[in-house]
């Protein structure tokens, strides 16, 4: 169990939904010029998936990817403890390649300085349970999403992905991508918002886990609900995703001795 609070210094920062990638440096420059803000002055950092764009295994080629390693592991060399989970986009993120560990790229946990989370997974903060997760397997209103999802979380499915050359590995997940922004197209022309969480999802997991309080991106639509479940008062905190631009976007969830706040970018 991670632990958050042991002594009244330390401080939790989480992010997520970064899709970081060589398609949009600038985008990559705006989290890592945030980060060296922020970071510096963390004990504890949760990256809550979607970090990358797209990745079709710890051998991903992006630039972009290779800036975010290489700073995650300064941070961890510096003393700050780095988590990361997997997200939708980059759920291959420090899966095992089916081959000897000569032939396979080094895992991303091991270039980062970073401990893999599970999703979801509990943390204590502050002597509080909190779960953590990316926030897809709770949107199962989306049912051809989650079907899909399941799949692609088979090791079945992984081994033979990973088994694939890379230049066959990204030419699979580009034609993914184009599907995914079709659908995405053919949604917005009907008017439909993108896919949020089912609460009873939210419930169901936040019981199965005994917490009140749960922390979790991909939806891109930050904010905290307040709520009785069980007739107890719950909290769902929602990150939001980075972009930059004329209308940049982005942000933090801090949390430390004196409570919980938001970094906007
Ligand atoms: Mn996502």
């Amino acid at each position: 169990m991670i632990v958050v609070g042991q002594t009244a210094r330390e401080v939790a920062l989480f992010c997520s939904d970064m899709h970081l990638g060589d398609h949009d440096p600038a985008t990559a420059a705006l989290f890592l010029d945030r980060l060296d803000a922020q970071a510096h002055a963390a004990s504890h950092l949760f990256l809550l998936g979607d970090l990358f764009e797209a990745w079709v295994g710890d051998d991903q080629p992006d630039a972009a990817a290779q800036q975010l390693i290489e700073r995650l592991a300064a941070l961890a060399a510096s003393g700050v403890r780095v988590h990361a989970m997997r997200g939708n986009r980059d759920f291959l993120l420090d899966v095992a390649f089916p081959m000897a560990a000569t032939a396979a790229p080094r895992p991303f946990h091991a270039r980062a300085g970073a401990v893999m989370l599970d999703d979801p997974c509990t943390i204590t903060l502050f002597g509080e349970p909190v779960l953590l997760a990316h926030g897809d397997a709770q949107c199962t209103d989306d049912l051809d999403y989650q079907h899909a999802r399941a799949l692609a979380r088979t090791s079945a499915w992984q081994r033979d992905f990973l088994a694939r050359p890379l230049d066959e590995r990204l030419r699979i997940a580009g034609e993914l991508r184009g599907e995914s922004r079709r659908v995405q197209a053919e949604r917005a022309m009907g008017g439909a918002e993108p896919g949020d969480v089912n609460r009873q999802a939210v419930e169901a997991t936040m019981r199965a886990a005994g917490v009140r309080t749960m922390v979790h991106g991909h939806t891109h639509r930050p904010a905290c609900h307040r709520w009785e479940l069980d007739g107890v008062p719950a909290r769902r905190w929602v990150l939001p995703d980075w972009h930059a631009g004329s209308a940049a976007r982005g942000g933090f969830l801090r949390v430390d001795s004196s409570g919980w706040s938001t970094i906007g970018c």
